[in-house]
């Protein structure tokens, strides 16, 4: 199915949306100015030792102050379109709408409308993980009540800046808040309940994601006509042996567990996975309990979230390798109901990040794995990159090789296998506060000068290939090939 060919020359159709992305706690700073309340990163951050360096976002890129220097690099990049994040304690400091402050609304406002001066299409992320303080204080994600109360940001969200903005996704990567925030709890709010927690916690992140799914249908789609979705993240599981079952199996289990648990009920019917069903049940049978710790959702539940998003939005960084085994009964976790265990893709380079290898073949087969496994949606890449130490500065050849080779990967799903692919965003605008790696890596198309107060941004070398990706929309085939394959495209 996969042709060996390194290249594959070719462009993207006309409408293709590139883009880069951001984050608002990877980039604003201004963390208790103009009203701001504290998020859950806030308090994280602020506790010395946590980060290396005891790093944290309290200025990060000053980009709630540094707005027109943003506006700058977007436009000579020449994106088609920014995704950004909404502070949700910028605009609701207490989590809350009856706390409104209008100087957050303002910051956005401005954002937004010079973005559309521009020709830059906005795609907002409602929630990038920095939740409101005052709401883990009532146990944040892991409490039903949230449903209601994020259900009522967006709506704020979407009546107020919907006019303009067409483009939604509520959460970035439901299974980075649940796993990492409630399972391993190594990022916010730390809480470690790997057996249990996490389904929890994504059981109310799936009701929430469709409560708000449903608010903009019914209150905003008709008049304000854009698209709501989120951004699931997914690494390409290969197995270590394709031909013994026993590892294909395994393999898609691994992808069951990691993007199946969102996208099964919203793309497919409403529920979870079998295969999630199946070993998860089994296991907390084993383990003497009454009902499986993953919860079931009800008929109507299941009518609920089916279908409430209208294009897939896939976040992306590197491959692993799976095998079977049989994880042990004790202790619960989601990670040996799976019964499998990982390992790096040895022949691909590394990077600065430990088992982050740049591995482009696999987004090809991620994009042809989900255009199979949901029957064939529009599929918008929104988040895709790499980190480089941060002592590379300008010269960041690695990060060049990473992009050519992945939207090279797209490409090929995209021309040659027949992958709906709209749109590419890579992470990111520029070198920013990479939670637990703090400013020890950086993903940017332009380096930040951390240690100067005014945030110099200055475009790395990767800054101008990407501009000409874009200008090019992807590799048209050089002359000199042409003349050799014989043939003009
Ligand atoms: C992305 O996640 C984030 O969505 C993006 O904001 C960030 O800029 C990018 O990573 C690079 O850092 O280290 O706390 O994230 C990519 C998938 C899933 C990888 C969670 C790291 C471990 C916990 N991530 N995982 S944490």
């Amino acid at each position: 199915m996969f042709e060996k060919k390194l290249y594959h020359y070719g462009t993207f159709p006309g409408s293709f949306l590139w883009g880069v992305s951001s984050s608002a706690y990877q980039i604003e700073g201004g963390w208790n100015i103009d009203g701001k309340g504290p998020s859950i990163w806030d308090k994280f951050t602020q506790k010395p030792g946590n980060i290396p360096g005891s790093a944290n976002g309290n200025v990060a890129c000053d980009s709630y102050n540094r707005l027109e220097e943003d506006l700058y690099m977007l436009r000579a990049l020449r994106v088609k379109s920014y995704r950004f994040s909404l502070s949700w304690s910028r605009i609701f400091p207490d989590g809350l709408r009856t706390s409104l402050n209008q100087k957050g609304v303002d910051y956005y406002n401005r954002l937004i409308d010079n973005l559309l001066a521009y020709n830059i299409t906005p795609m907002v992320t409602l929630y990038h993980w920095d939740l409101p303080q005052a709401l883990q204080n009532i146990n944040g994600w892991d409490n039903i009540t949230i449903i209601d109360i994020f259900n009522d940001f967006c709506d704020f969200c979407f009546a107020t800046f919907g006019n303009r903005v067409k483009f939604w996704m509520t959460f970035n990567q439901p299974h980075t808040i649940a796993w990492s925030g409630y399972g391993l709890g190594q990022i916010p709010p730390n809480v470690k309940m790997p057996g249990d927690a996490p389904y929890r916690v994504a059981h109310n992140l799936l009701k929430a994601h469709a409560k708000a799914y449903h608010t903009y249908d019914e209150k905003y789609r008709k008049s304000q006509g854009g698209l709501v979705s989120i951004a699931l993240n997914a690494d390409w599981i290969e197995p270590t042996d394709v031909n013994v079952p026993r590892e294909v199996v395994a393999a898609d289990r691994a992808l069951q567990f990691q993007i199946g648990w969102f996208a099964h009920p919203i793309f497919k019917n409403g529920d979870y996975p079998d295969a999630m069903k199946w070993q998860v049940g089994n296991k907390s049978e084993l383990q003497g309990l009454s009902e499986s710790r993953l919860p079931a959702f009800t008929e109507e539940e299941k009518a609920f979230i089916r279908g409430t998003a209208d294009v897939f939005c896939i976040n992306h960084y590197t491959t692993k390798i799976v095998s079977h085994i049989t994880a042990r009964l004790s202790p619960q976790s989601y990670e040996h109901d799976q019964d499998l265990s990982e390992a790096e893709e040895v022949d691909s380079p590394t990077t600065a990040i430990s088992k982050q290898r740049a591995v482009a073949w696999g987004l090809r087969r991620l994009l042809n794995w989900i255009k199979e496994e949901y029957g064939d949606p529009e599929i918008y890449i929104t988040e895709n990159g790499v980190s480089t130490d941060k002592e590379t500065t300008f010269d960041d050849t690695a990060r060049v090789f990473y992009y050519k080779t992945y939207i090279d990967e797209v490409l090929k799903a995209y021309d040659l296998d027949g992958v709906k692919v709209q749109g590419y965003i890579a992470t990111s605008l520029m070198d920013s506060f990479e939670w637990l790696n703090g400013y020890t890596v950086g993903f940017g198309f332009h380096r930040v000068d951390f240690t100067n107060p005014n945030r110099p941004r200055t475009p790395k070398y990767s800054a101008h290939y990407y501009y000409q990706v874009i200008k090019d929309n992807g590799f048209p085939l050089p002359d000199d090939e042409r003349v050799l394959y014989g043939h003009f495209r």
